[in-house]
C-alpha cells in the first residue's frame, strides 16, 4: 500500500501496540466524549478501541489521501463506479428525502423511481386492504417471496426485523434450490389466498426460476390458467423473460441495473417488505436511510459514523492483522442481520485485485459473522473472551423495547453493557485471587485455578446504541453499514460492486448438471468423479 498515511499508521501501531484500551481511558478523561457520536436517535460509542486521537487523525487523513471525498460525490451523483460491469451504483437515489434529479446516461432517473414507488404503494394498499382478490374472490392472506441472494436476504431480514409493524399478511421466503425448501412452503399455503412475488433482477437465476416454476405448476394443479394474474407478480429488469414466464405487464414491477442486488431492498425488490409493513412504514424505512445518506455525504470525516467505523475496521484488519469481525445485535428481531451483512460486506469487499487489476499485497474484506445476544453469550462468546484470537465486535442495541416489559429489557441491556465492559476490562489475577479466597479455596487450589479464571481483556468493540427499533432507525442502520462498505472499498482500492467470484461455481454447476445423464464423466477430476458416481447410485 503506497499511501503516505499508511506508513504513518504503521509507526503509530508499533508505538502503541503494547498499550491497553484501559490505558487510553486513563490518559484522557474526555475519551468517551471525544470518541462517540450522538446523531438523531443514534449513540455510537467507539471509545472501547485500541486507538487514540492521533490514530484517528491518521486514519481520517488516509481517507482523504485515498480520495474519499471525491469518491463519495461520484457515488451519489451516479458515476459508473461499478466499472467492471459498467454501471452506476445508485441505491441512494431510491431514498432521497427531497427527490432531485440524478442522471444516468444523460437521463434523469428520479421520475421513474417515483413512478415505481407509486405503483408499489398502490398495489400494497390494495392487497393489504383486501381489495385485491385471489381467483375465487377471497382476499390475499399469504405472500411468498421467491428470490435468492440480494433478492431474498434484504427483504427477508427487514420483514423479520420489522415484524412488530406487520399487518394481517403472512410472509414466507423461498430461496434455496433445495426442493425441500419449496415443498415445505407448499405445505403452508392455500392457492386461493396466496400471492407469489417472483423477485429476480435478471430473471435468469436458476434457483429462483425453478422455485417459481414449481410453485406455478403446483398452483395450476389447484387453479385455472386464468387465475395466474391474481396470484403471480414479478420484480425484474428483464421484462421479456418475465412475460415469457406468463406474467402480465401490469403485474411487473420494474427495477434498473444501477441498483446492485445486495443493495436493492430499497427498490421494487422491497415489494414484499412493503406488503408486510405497509407503505407508510416502508416510506419511513427509506427516509431513515436517506437521512443516513445525508449524514454520510455531509459530515466531516471525524464525525462521520460510516467513515469512522470503516476506518476502525481497516485499522484492525490491516494493522492488527485481525481476520474477522463479529456483529451482535441485542434484539431478537435482528437475528438475521449478521447473515444479511455477510452478503453485503463479504460479497462487496472479498476482492483480491485492485482497481488496476493488480493483486493486492494487503488484506481486504474481513470475515463477518455473528448471532443475536444474549443467545450468542451462551454459545461462542467464550472464544471471544478467552480464546487466542482478537475479534472486534459491533454491539447493536435499542434503548426502548417494542413490547412492554422493563423486566426483560433491563436484563437484556445489562448484558449488552456487561459484555462490552468484560471484553475490555477482563479480570486480573488479583481479582480472581480475592474471589477464590472469599469462596474459601486453599492457596494451592487458588493457584491451580488461577490461569483458567483470568481474562486478559483488552478486546475491542463498538457500541451502536439506538433509541428504538423503528422502520426509520433500521433504514439508517442498514445505510450506515452500506456506506461503511463503500469507504473500505475506497481505502483498499478495490471494486466493491461486482461479484465475479460467484460466477465460477454457477458455471460448473450447469456443466455438472448435464453430466448426471451421461456415461462418461472422466473429464472431471478424480474427487469430483467419485462424488458424482456416489450421487448417481441414489438418483432416481
Ligand atoms: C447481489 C448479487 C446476488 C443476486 C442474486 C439474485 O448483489 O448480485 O446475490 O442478488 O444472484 O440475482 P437475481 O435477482 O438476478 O435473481
Amino acid at each position: 500500500m503506497s499511501l503516505k498515511s499508511w506508513k504513518l499508521l504503521e509507526s503509530n501501531f508499533q508505538k502503541n501496540a503494547q498499550k491497553k484500551i484501559i490505558d487510553y481511558f486513563a490518559e484522557d478523561a474526555e475519551r468517551v466524549k471525544n470518541l462517540s457520536i450522538r446523531w438523531e436517535s443514534f449513540y455510537v460509542d467507539y471509545s472501547k478501541n485500541l486507538l487514540d486521537q492521533e490514530t484517528l487523525d491518521l486514519l481520517t487523513s488516509m481517507a482523504e489521501e485515498s480520495g474519499l471525498s471525491q469518491a463519495i460525490e461520484a457515488y451519489f451523483e451516479g458515476g459508473k463506479i461499478n466499472e467492471t460491469e459498467d454501471r452506476a451504483v445508485l441505491h441512494t437515489a431510491l431514498r432521497q428525502i427531497r427527490p432531485s434529479s440524478i442522471n444516468v446516461d444523460g437521463k434523469n432517473i428520479t421520475p421513474k423511481i417515483e413512478k415505481v414507488k407509486k405503483q408499489m404503494f398502490d398495489f400494497a394498499n390494495q392487497v393489504i386492504s383486501g381489495e385485491w382478490k385471489g381467483h375465487t374472490g377471497k382476499a390475499i392472506k399469504h405472500v411468498v417471496n421467491i428470490g435468492i441472494g440480494g433478492s431474498d436476504l434484504g427483504p427477508a431480514m427487514v420483514t423479520e426485523a420489522l415484524e412488530f409493524y406487520g399487518n394481517r399478511l403472512q410472509l414466507t421466503f423461498v430461496s434455496n434450490v433445495d426442493g425441500d425448501h419449496v415443498e415445505e412452503v407448499i405445505k403452508k399455503v392455500d392457492p386461493e389466498t396466496t400471492l407469489f412475488v417472483i423477485v429476480s433482477k435478471t430473471f435468469t437465476t436458476q434457483e429462483t426460476l425453478i422455485n417459481a416454476r414449481t410453485l406455478k405448476k403446483w398452483f395450476l394443479n389447484n387453479a385455472p390458467e386464468s387465475a395466474i394474474g391474481n396470484h403471480f407478480i414479478a420484480v425484474s429488469t428483464n421484462l421479456e423473460k418475465v412475460t415469457e414466464f406468463g406474467i402480465a405487464a401490469q403485474n411487473i414491477f420494474p427495477m434498473n441495473d444501477w441498483v446492485g442486488g445486495r443493495f436493492s431492498l430499497w427498490s421494487s425488490v422491497g415489494l414484499s417488505i412493503c406488503l408486510a409493513i405497509g407503505p407508510k412504514n416502508f416510506k419511513a424505512l427509506l427516509e431513515g436511510a436517506g437521512k443516513m445518506d445525508q449524514h454520510f455525504r455531509s459530515a466531516d470525516f471525524k464525525e462521520n459514523m460510516p467513515v469512522l467505523l470503516a476506518l476502525i475496521t481497516v485499522w484492525y484488519n490491516n494493522f492488527w492483522e485481525v481476520e474477522t469481525e463479529a456483529i451482535i445485535p441485542y434484539s431478537q428481531y435482528l437475528r438475521n442481520f449478521p447473515a444479511y451483512l455477510q452478503q453485503a460486506i463479504m460479497e462487496s469487499n472479498g476482492k483480491g485485485v485492485d482497481r488496476n487489476g493488480q493483486p493486492v499485497n494487503y488484506q481486504t474484506g474481513n470475515v463477518i459473522w455473528g448471532a443475536p445476544g444474549t443467545n450468542a453469550q451462551h454459545a461462542f462468546f467464550q472464544l471471544m473472551h478467552q480464546g487466542t484470537k482478537m475479534i472486534p465486535v459491533d454491539f447493536i442495541g435499542f434503548a426502548k423495547p417494542l413490547h412492554n416489559g422493563n423486566d426483560h429489557h433491563d436484563k437484556l441491556m445489562s448484558n449488552f453493557f456487561a459484555q462490552t465492559q468484560a471484553l475490555m476490562r477482563g479480570k486480573n489475577a488479583k481479582t480472581v485471587r480475592e474471589e477464590l479466597t472469599k469462596q474459601g479455596k486453599s492457596p494451592e487450589q487458588i493457584e491451580a485455578l488461577l490461569p483458567f479464571k483470568v481474562f486478559e481483556g483488552n478486546r475491542p468493540s463498538n457500541t451502536l446504541f439506538i433509541e428504538q427499533l423503528t422502520p426509520a432507525n433500521l433504514g439508517s442502520l442498514i445505510a450506515l453499514y452500506e456506506h461503511r462498505i463503500f469507504v473500505q472499498g475506497i481505502i483498499w482500492n478495490i471494486f466493491s460492486y461486482d461479484q465475479w467470484g460467484v460466477e465460477l461455481g454457477k458455471q460448473l454447476a450447469n456443466e455438472i448438471l448435464k453430466d448426471f445423464d451421461k456415461e462418461r464423466i472422466d473429464h472431471h477430476d478424480p474427487s469430483t468423479q467419485g462424488l458424482i458416481k456416489f450421487y448417481k447410485k441414489f438418483r432416481n
